[in-house]
């Protein structure tokens, strides 16, 4: 018996070791909340061996072409960036906006999607198996997950790691957390920079760690945590849910750079091209200042570029798509500016500040390459 709960015991320990790794190679089945306060730093292990899914005749395009509709892998519990409505059945957000887009592109139709939400250690996995077409769910692009999850398409939302803590503790800096125990999801970049930026600081800590978001969140507020640790983007969206979202705040320390954006399984670049371009089609809409509104004036724009882009039967072809497929990416969900306000603008809940998420005509790093 005793050998048993050992072995059992070292299992578990490993399996939270595993999920702690920026890329994980295997599938791994995480069904139960595990809560692990530990005080042993778990450092990255070696970045694992990319794993391709099997090629799909014609390519990943002509699936999702015959299939009818994309399988788009998302969070689903974030409000603002993509959250199931309960009233409706629908998923919002600037994430769940971006499936759409993509849909939109390929059919003319944004309800061509089936949204399956992904938890966080089943992101690698859920591409590695090819079981999702993409990934849009707050998931930072690491040289690890690149080269063994799959390909990140541009970043569409530039964030970095955070503290949220409740006012009342008066914390202000990292150091102020000293002996502090923190919530943080394992299977994250989070779990990681947090060990790392503690230690720079000197501040020891209590890491609590949890495998899937509500319990992590749950224990913060019945104040199991002193603090939690996520992406600005997800402590910001979570505070909305919190019962007293003002006795919060996220303390002014940036921890990371945690770029956030689509991602695509490995070993299919005319699919990655597909993603990527209708990516940028909205940063450069957005530039261009044609919206979801005056999209159509864009056929007979006076600027080259700009009717190019819109119109041009061998820059659709070159991409597998029709020759208006980005009229319909636009119209459906609009350019960047329009995404961002609808789910993250100053009119949400959400309030988030553009911050880096700008044009590079604004100062931003929001940038297209030309469509040409
Ligand atoms: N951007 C970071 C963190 C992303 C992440 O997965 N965050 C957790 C919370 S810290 C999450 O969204 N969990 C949702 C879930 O597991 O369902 C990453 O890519 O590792």
């Amino acid at each position: 018996m005793k050998k048993l709960t050992l072995v059992l015991l070292t299992l578990s320990i490993i399996a939270v070791i595993a999920a702690c790794a920026p890329a994980p190679a295997a599938p791994q089945v995480v069904k139960e909340t595990v809560i692990v306060p530990q005080t042993v730093v778990v450092q990255p292990t070696a970045a694992p061996a990319a794993t391709k899914p099997p090629a799909a005749p014609g390519g990943r395009l002509a699936l999702v072409k015959s299939r009818g509709k994309l399988i788009c892998g998302v969070n689903g519990s974030q409000p603002g960036f993509s959250f199931l409505e309960k009233a409706t059945g629908e998923f919002t957000g600037f994430d769940a906006d971006y499936c759409r887009a993509i849909a939109a592109a390929i059919f003319g139709d944004v309800k061509a999607v089936e949204y399956r939400p992904i938890n966080t250690p089943q992101r690698g996995p859920a591409l590695q198996t090819g079981e999702i077409d993409v990934l849009i769910r707050n998931t930072t692009w690491t040289s690890s997950r690149d080269t063994a999850w799959g390909l990140f398409a541009p970043t569409t939302f530039y964030d970095g790691q955070g503290m949220m803590v409740p006012k009342k503790l008066g914390a202000k800096t990292l150091k102020d957390l000293k002996g502090a125990t923190i919530c943080v999801q394992t299977g994250t970049t989070t779990e990681l920079n947090l060990a790392d930026q503690m230690r720079a600081v000197g501040a020891d800590f209590k890491p609590v760690v949890f495998q899937d978001q509500d319990p992590t969140y749950a224990a913060y507020e019945e104040g199991r945590c002193d603090a939690v640790t996520s992406d600005k983007s997800q402590l910001a969206s979570r505070r909305t849910l919190l019962k007293k979202p003002n006795d919060h705040e996220i303390m002014d320390v940036t921890m990371s750079k945690e770029p956030l954006g689509p991602v695509v399984p490995l070993g299919d670049d005319a699919w990655f091209n597909v993603v990527k371009w209708v990516v940028f089609a909205t940063f450069q809409a957005d530039e261009w200042g044609v919206t979801s509104k005056n999209v159509d004036n864009a056929v007979n724009s006076p600027d080259p570029n700009i009717k190019r882009m819109f119109t041009d039967v061998d820059l659709a072809k070159g991409l597998g798509l029709e020759k208006d497929w980005a009229i319909k990416a636009i119209k459906a969900v609009g350019n960047y500016s329009e995404i961002y306000d609808r789910s993250l603008g100053p009119s949400t809940p959400l309030n988030l500040p553009r911050g880096p998420n700008k044009m590079w005509t604004q100062g931003g790093l929001l940038y297209a390459p030309p469509y040409r």
